[in-house]
């Protein structure tokens, strides 16, 4: 993710810096409603060559992992399911999951809600703008952030949180937000977040498993999780070739379960090349993030991915970015490191590391680093 709640563009160049490339004359109005018909595209979403979509995209080998043995409690099942997991892991970090326990009914609807949302006119979706400095909201292109290098998108992000219970936080914000009309949405996005946070305690179970540190570690370290939803909406481009839906970036957060719908644009960079991962109604596609890599002690890889889109259908996807309690710190287990295995990165909080990525640098496949080096910096 890029946690906008997570900025995911790509920057060029070593970090940290402030905001450089900030927009500094009026920003653009991404209208998807006109937009998605031009034939020209605005030059601010022209990405530079070297980083336009290449045209052939082989299929990434991931493992579709059947969790149905693991969650009725098969210790067999779960072993496995862990070996294939750590496996993944250790290569590129994405993996799908089947049987994972959440109602059809429900993904249906959440992305049913996502159309009525998109689809309203800009002033409605407006009313929900995210504004400067704060993590959550409607955001179309980020273009009040940046100035070049957009991602052709719109999104609605908002945060869940496992620990104020019985708050049900992600229905107080669509009441908040946007009143009355919206109570449904507020319904609907609450359960599928709380299903979300259940699916990733589990999977938690088997990263830990793996790891050789226990089923209970990383999902007791996650149990109070204060994670981050996103509707990502991608609209057609005339030209799908110039553009990007989402940037170049590996997630900061800890793990994302992401639901895309019958379109496909999703790719991942593995062994020099850029792979899809094409579209499976059924799984979920399931990726670690730094903080996930930074827990790992980088054993496992959180992986540089990103969205093409297309001139014919729009596209969505359902993100779901567990993180840890905004004030936890994120250390590895001790039985991680050792002599041969030494710290690769200092402790942190996830409430540091977010900040970090909305102001200080854009998300990108080097912001664990520049983050480890910002803080070392920061500490002197
Ligand atoms: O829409 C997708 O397939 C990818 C989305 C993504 O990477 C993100 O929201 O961070």
């Amino acid at each position: 993710m890029t946690v906008d709640c997570i900025a995911n563009v790509t920057s060029d160049g070593p970090p940290p810096r402030k905001d450089e490339n900030k927009e500094q004359q009026p920003s653009l109005v991404f209208d998807a409603s006109v937009l998605r018909y031009q034939s020209n595209i605005p030059k601010q979403f022209v990405w530079p060559d070297h980083e336009k979509p290449s045209a052939d995209a082989p299929e990434l080998q991931v493992p579709l992992i059947n969790l149905s043995g693991f969650l009725s409690g098969d210790p067999v099942a779960a072993w496995e399911a862990s070996r294939l997991v750590g496996e993944a892991c250790r290569k590129h970090g994405f993996f799908l999951v089947v049987n994972h326990g959440v109602k059809a009914r429900l993904i249906a609807d959440a992305h049913r809600y996502m159309d009525l949302f998109f689809d309203m006119p800009l002033h409605e979706k407006q009313r929900a703008q995210r504004k400067p400095g704060e993590s959550c909201g409607y955001a179309s292109s980020f273009t009040g952030r940046f100035s070049f290098k957009l991602p052709w998108k719109e999104t609605l992000s908002f945060s869940y949180s496992a620990h104020q219970q019985p708050h049900k936080t992600v229905e107080e914000y669509f009441l908040n937000v946007l009143g009355e009309g919206f109570r449904e949405f507020g319904r609907v996005y609450q359960e599928y977040c709380e299903a979300m946070s259940t699916l990733s305690l589990g999977i938690m179970e088997l990263l830990g498993m793996s790891l050789g540190v226990g089923p209970t570690h990383f999902r007791d370290f996650f149990e109070e999780n204060d994670s981050i939803m996103r509707l990502n909406y991608y609209p057609q481009c005339q030209k799908p070739e110039l553009t990007l839906g989402t940037g170049p970036h590996c997630d900061p957060t800890s793990l994302t379960i992401l639901h895309q719908d019958h379109v496909g644009g999703l790719q991942v960079f593995v062994d020099n090349k850029w792979h899809s991962i094409s579209p499976n109604p059924e799984a979920f596609v399931v990726n670690v993030g730094d903080t996930f890599m930074a827990l790992s002690n980088g054993q496992y890889k959180s992986c540089l991915h990103r969205a093409v889109v297309n001139s014919k259908t729009p596209r969505k996807s359902l993100a779901f970015f567990l993180c840890p309690r905004a004030d936890m710190v994120v250390s590895p287990p001790r039985g991680l490191v050792d002599s041969e295995h030494p710290r690769m990165y200092p402790d942190f909080t996830w409430l540091t590391l977010l900040e970090f990525t909305q102001k200080h640098y854009r998300a990108d496949m080097m912001t664990l680093d520049a983050f480890s080096n910002w803080l070392q910096q920061e500490s002197k």
